[in-house]
């Protein structure tokens, strides 16, 4: 077989990746190693920036995003028992975000790619990106017990955070930064209303909550739980009592509880590799950085990785100018240390941090009490929430 890109992975990236080079006329196969069913039940990001919807857009995959989508132009932020309104559309000069679940997102692009009549090869296993550094790269996986190869001019590693791409590069050509966090998130998903019409960000003694929603009759909730803590052993009567007690007074008279769809726990890590780029493989998405998610920034960095990495290829093509993929990975970084450094902020300041740890807390308290009263502190949280150009 053959193709120009071959794509390991059928996340958000590797899918986005797959329609713009499409709309670019680039041909693609995407590898995968799980099937849809097991993607698709993965129950991750709820928060779109205009940028990522854009880009949805420019692929065909607008429609039923603009139909279902709820528009959000601001977040509520509690602590000390008291809720506050950060308002976007007043900061940023009238930008919100789309409330719309990686799971319809990723429905909506698989949806598109199969209308094109675009590859797909699920269920491959043992793949194995080859000769990166030279001009002719290969992918090798086993399909059904034989063994297939892809020859291709370039492979985009897509393949998230515990993918083979960043481990085929060797260690001497890329260098990684990390902050793992002493806690998780336990999420669970119910079809109740939602407590408010916008995100709730708690912070609590007992720990970091989150309200969000997926639509006006299902909600998605997350409380902070430490590491050792084991799903099996949170009942759902046991978390909406936990959350109840870390709201605030408005949100606990509102709250509709019910029985739970999917319930898990997420550690939290900060991690970029550097450079994205090893050869003629190219890293976009969490393959190459993950973020905590409180700054809801993990699928969007997906996106603007992906938009750039296929803007640097159309030129390759088009223009015969190696330019745009030369520059890539800086291009790209830029922007990932940035919404690093964001999510890092909003962890360290809604989460309980360490037990007996006055010190901490109180700097917590003030910044939060600084953020809701100066206005260059809530316009710098909103332009970063909404999104910074790309
Ligand atoms: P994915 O989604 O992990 O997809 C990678 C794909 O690659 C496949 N794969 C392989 N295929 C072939 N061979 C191999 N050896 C392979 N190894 C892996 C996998 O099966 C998978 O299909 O990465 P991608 O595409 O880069 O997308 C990234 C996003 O999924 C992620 O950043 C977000 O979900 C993060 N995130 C959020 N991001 C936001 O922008 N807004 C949010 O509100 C938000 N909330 C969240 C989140 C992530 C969370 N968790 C669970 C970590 C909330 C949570 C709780
Ligand atoms: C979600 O709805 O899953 C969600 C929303 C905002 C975040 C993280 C997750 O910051």
């Amino acid at each position: 077989m053959r193709t120009q890109i071959v794509i390991i992975g059928s996340g958000p990236a590797g899918l986005l990746l797959g329609q713009l080079l499409h709309h670019y006329g680039i041909d693609n196969i995407i590898v995968e190693r799980q099937d849809r069913d097991y993607i698709l039940g993965r129950i991750r990001a709820g928060v779109l920036e205009q940028g990522t919807v854009k880009l949805l857009e420019q692929v065909g995959v607008g429609q039923r995003l603009h139909r279902e989508a709820l528009i959000h132009s601001g977040i509520y932020l509690t602590f000390a028992g008291q809720r506050h309104t950060i308002d976007f559309k007043v900061a940023t000069g009238g930008r919100t975000v789309a409330v719309y679940g990686q799971t319809e997102v990723t429905q909506d692009l698989m949806d598109a790619r199969a209308a094109a009549g675009l590859r797909t090869i699920y269920h491959a296993k043992d793949v194995k990106p080859n000769g990166i550094d030279g001009a002719s790269p290969i992918v090798s996986f086993v399909q059904e017990g034989r063994e297939v190869t892809i020859d291709c001019d370039f492979i985009a590693g897509c393949d998230g955070f515990h993918g083979v791409s960043r481990q085929c590069i060797p260690s001497s050509a890329i260098q990684t930064f990390e902050r793992v966090y002493p806690f998780g998130w336990l999420g669970l998903l119910s079809d109740t209303p939602p407590v408010a019409e916008e995100l709730i960000y708690t912070r609590h003694e007992r720990g970091f909550a989150l309200c969000s929603m997926r639509s006006m009759t299902r909600s998605r909730y997350y409380l902070q739980c430490s590491l050792d803590e084991r799903v099996e052993d949170w009942s759902d009567a046991q978390f909406w009592d936990e959350l109840r007690c870390r709201l605030d007074p408005e949100a606990r008279d509102s709250l509709v509880t019910g029985p739970s769809l999917e319930k898990s726990i997420a550690p939290l890590r900060s991690f970029v590799a550097e450079p994205m780029r090893f050869g003629r493989l190219f890293l976009a998405g969490d393959a190459a950085h993950i973020v905590p998610p409180t700054g809801a920034k993990g699928l969007n960095l997906a996106a603007s990785d992906v938009h750039y990495l296929s803007q640097a290829l159309r030129e390759y093509y088009a223009e015969k100018s190696s330019a745009g993929l030369d520059g890539y990975s800086q291009r790209a970084l830029a922007r990932v240390w940035k919404a690093e450094r964001f999510s890092w902020w909003m962890t360290s300041m809604l989460h309980r941090m360490s037990a007996d740890d006055g010190f901490a807390e109180r700097l917590q308290l003030a910044e939060l009490d600084y953020l809701i009263h100066s206005k260059a502190a809530t316009t710098s949280l909103a332009e970063n929430y909404v999104g910074l150009p790309f």
